[in-house]
This record gives structure tokens, sequence and C-alpha cells, in this order.
């Protein structure tokens, strides 16, 4: 049923100062004038006819279930077709925390509303045509974006900056199928010399354009899910200490005892607008048990795994069989080489690194004193930079979805440069036509769209 009513608490479960409870569908404003006492005093409880008021108002009051008050509350009215869903909808800020949140959803259950699946505001919002399907996907961008960037490519998305795309996409690939059939029911009437010249002009120019696209996307795809960034080295090198500065805070334990990290630890950090998915391993060293082992094993592997490694090195000590194993390895991917605790004597063979490696990978730092925290930093950036392109904050984001639907509308227009069948030329723009409209949900099965929506969280 689609246009029930529905309900949901809007706001993570936990305590809170406020909590919201959210309502949608053609019985809200039934429910809500059974259930809200406006005003001061709950016990006169006053004539309230959400039809006579005007949408988008805030009402004072309590929710009261035969007599008995359940919380004090603020209602807010947005009324059809300007609401989230377009449908009628109230949102009753309550107090936070979980026992007057879930008495008043059970209260709006008991008056006939229906608890919301994950995502299913959106979804309305969708079916009700106030957003495409790409729209409602950036909601999702919205929510797990984890810097101002993210955020910006999100709202960009919401704003329709994918759905204008791929809309003028659909357009062009439209007129040249309409040329296509034109010249299949009318053979004679067409400039059979002239047509394929422009023909193939324009679509090579649709096949340009998408890929340009697809190029800004990968870009994007740093943004919204960040860099992996492993910090690797011996034990009691300092890993723990960098996870913590970056992170400006004491998340990871710190400790002079050697192998005190047993698992990764995994944060993400915001490093001028940029996510860095910053891992801290635990220290390579000789398994004497079976937990080490494990911890020794999945270092080498988040290695492998990471797009940036961060080689930490004591400056303190001489190299060790360990530091040599990894400074074997450190090449095959970006990285950087931090010589730490440089406040304390040095006895690392620091010309032996120098001659190996470039200079400018090397950082010399004084992890716990804050001192080369910056530098590492800024090389981190700059490696970014170096791998994806200068970060400007105007990247696309695509979902795996989306991106997968871009492919093969690229696909198909390729098959169509090497084509001379006309029919099969008319076939192909088609598909290409149809994957469009399954992009923006013009088209979509429903099974596709529990898929999409199910990803949202309840309350959205
Ligand atoms: N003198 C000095 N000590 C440091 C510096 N950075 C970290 N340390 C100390 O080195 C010790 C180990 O630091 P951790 O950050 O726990 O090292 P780790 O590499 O995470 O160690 P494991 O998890 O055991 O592998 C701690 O006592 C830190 O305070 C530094 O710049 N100078
Ligand atoms: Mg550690």
């Amino acid at each position: 049923m689609e246009n029930d009513t529905i309900c949901a608490i809007s706001t993570p479960l936990g305590v809170s100062g406020i909590g919201i409870v959210r309502l949608s569908g053609k019985d809200t404003y039934r429910i809500i004038e059974e259930i809200f006492a406006p005003g001061k005093n709950p016990k006169k409880k006053k004539k309230f006819k959400i039809s006579e008021l005007p949408s988008h108002t805030v009402h004072y009051g309590h929710i009261v279930e035969n007599g008995k008050i359940i919380d004090e509350v603020i209602v807010t009215i947005m009324k059809s077709p300007k609401s989230y869903t377009k449908e009628d909808m109230a949102e009753i800020n309550c107090h936070g925390g979980i026992v007057p949140l879930r008495e008043v959803l059970n209260l709006c259950i008991k008056k006939g509303a229906r608890l919301a699946e994950p995502g299913e505001f959106t979804k309305r919002a969708f079916l009700n045509g106030r957003i495409d399907l790409t729209q409602a996907e950036s909601i999702l961008d919205i929510i797990y974006s984890k810097t101002n960037y993210g955020l910006n490519i999100g709202i960009k998305k919401l704003k329709g900056f994918l759905s204008k795309f791929i809309s003028e996409i659909k357009e062009k690939i439209f007129n040249l199928l309409v040329e296509v059939e034109a010249k299949i029911n009318f053979p004679e009437e067409e400039d059979v010399e002239k047509y394929p010249l422009d023909f193939r002009k324009e679509l090579k120019n649709i096949y340009r354009e998408i890929e340009r696209f697809l190029e800004k996307s990968n870009k994007g795809k740093i943004i919204q899910t960040g860099v992996n960034v492993a910090i690797i080295g011996s034990p009691n090198v300092g890993k723990s200490s960098l996870l913590n500065a970056f992170l400006k805070e004491d998340r990871a334990i710190v400790t002079e005892i050697p192998g005190t990290t047993r698992d990764a630890i995994i944060e993400i950090v915001n490093i001028k607008g940029i996510p860095f998915n910053i891992i801290d391993t635990a220290g390579i060293r000789k398994a004497k048990n079976k937990i080490e082992k494990i911890g020794v094993e999945k270092s080498i592997e988040w290695m492998e795994k990471a797009e940036i490694n961060l080689l930490i090195i004591d400056g303190s000590r001489k190299l060790n069989e360990y530091d040599y194993q990894l400074l074997n390895h450190i090449k095959e991917k970006p990285y950087l080489i931090i010589i730490n605790k440089i406040d304390l004597p040095q006895k690392v063979e620091i010309e032996k690194i120098y001659n190996e490696f470039q200079s400018d990978r090397i950082i010399k730092a004084s992890i716990k004193n804050y001192i080369g925290i910056e530098e590492i930093e800024n090389k981190l950036l700059q490696l970014v930079s170096e791998g994806f392109g200068e970060i400007k904050g105007d990247e696309i984001y695509l979902n795996l979805r989306q991106e997968k639907k871009i492919n093969t509308i690229k696909q198909y227009l390729k098959e169509i440069l090497n084509e001379n069948s006309i029919e099969i030329v008319a076939e192909n723009l088609k598909r290409c036509i149809n994957e469009i409209d399954e992009l923006t949900g013009n088209k979509i099965n429903d099974k596709i769209l529990d898929q999409i929506f199910s990803n949202f969280c309840i309350g959205k």
C-alpha cells in the first residue's frame, strides 16, 4: 500500500535533547487531532482542526492518551504537496529518550499508522514525483558524507546536477533515434550520403561527454568514500601516536610496551576537506601466540589494501629486520617514510634510507610532540593530487548503481560507433534510453527500488 499513513522515529535512538516522530500520509491530520492537545493545559482539550491551520506552522502542546500525558511536545505541520513526501506530514518533537519516543510512536500506530520501512519517506518523495531516483540516492550521499566537500557533492546531486546532465544526454540520444527511425521508415526521403557523417559526429560528442563525466566522478569517489591510508611499522615506533595526532585526541592506546595495538583501528580523519580512512595496524613482530600472528598477517594485508602507506621508523634505534622488510615493500604503492622520535639521540642509519628513497618522501618527526604532523598531512594531500588530480570541490560522485548504468550507456554508444546496420543502431539507441530511464527512475522495477531504499535508515 503506497498511500497509507506511515510513521517512524527519525532521530537516532538514545538519550538526546529532542527526538522526532514523523508521520506521512492521508490520515496524518486525523491522528494528530486525536492524540495532540494544544496549549499549556492538556486537560482543557481545545478544538484542533488542522485543515483550518496554515501549512508549515509549529504548535506547542501535549501528546495525551486516555487523559494521561505521554509527553510535552512541539508539532510541525506540513501540508501536501509542500512537504518532503508531497503528502500531508507532521513531525512531533518529543523529549529525547527512548521511552517517550516509543510511546508516541506506539500511539500513532494504535491510531492507524504503520511503521515506515527504511527510506520509505524518501521513496514516497520519489514515487510522488518530487525528486528523481538519482536525487533520492543523493540523500544517502548527504547522510553519509564525511567532509564538507562530500556534503557539497551530495547537495549538488540533490539539486539535480546528475539528473540534468543525464536528461540532456537522453534528449540528444532521442533526437538521433528519431533521425534513424525516419531513415528506417522512409529511406527514400533521407539524404543517404550526408546522414551517417553528422550522425557519427554527434554520437562521438555524446560519447566523449560521458567519458569526461565518468573521469570526474573518479575523483568524487575519493571524496565520498575516503582514501585508505595504512600506518605501518615495527612495534613501538609511534603508529598509534600518529593516529591520535591526526585525530587530535587519544583514540588508540599508546604505551611504551611493544605490541600494544593488537587489532587494526580505523578512523576517518578530515584533512583539508578530504576524508582519509586511517588504519593503525598492529606492529609486525615475531608471533609468540595466535592473536599476535593474526596481527602480523593483517598488517601486511592492510598494506596491500591501502592506497597510501605511511611507514614509521624509530630514529632513536638502529634499523631492525622488520624495518628492512617493510622498506623493501614500501615502494609498491604511494608512500611516506616517517623517521620518528627525532627528539631523542638518533641512531638510525639515516643515510641508507636517503640513498634508497626520494628525499621528498622522507619526513622527520617527533609525533609525541606534534612536530612534523602538518608536513605529513600536506604530503598526504600531495600524494592524493598526484594520484587523482587536484581536488577542487566541484567533483561528481556516482554510487555503484549509477556508475554501472552510465558505463553501460557508454558501452552501447561505443558499439553503435562501430555498427553499420541501421536496425541495430536503432536498437542500441533505444537501449541507451532505457538505461537512462532506469537511472533516473523513470522506469524501474520494484525489486531494484526496494534494494535502493533499504540502504536508508528508518525515518528518512
Ligand atoms: N621520545 C618520543 N617518544 C615517542 C614519540 N612518539 C611516540 N613515542 C612513544 O613511543 C611509545 C610507543 O608509541 P605507540 O604510538 O604506542 O607505538 P605503536 O607503534 O602504536 O606501538 P604498537 O602498537 O605497540 O606496535 C610510546 O611510549 C610513545 O609515547 C616521539 O616523537 N618521541
Ligand atoms: Mg599501537
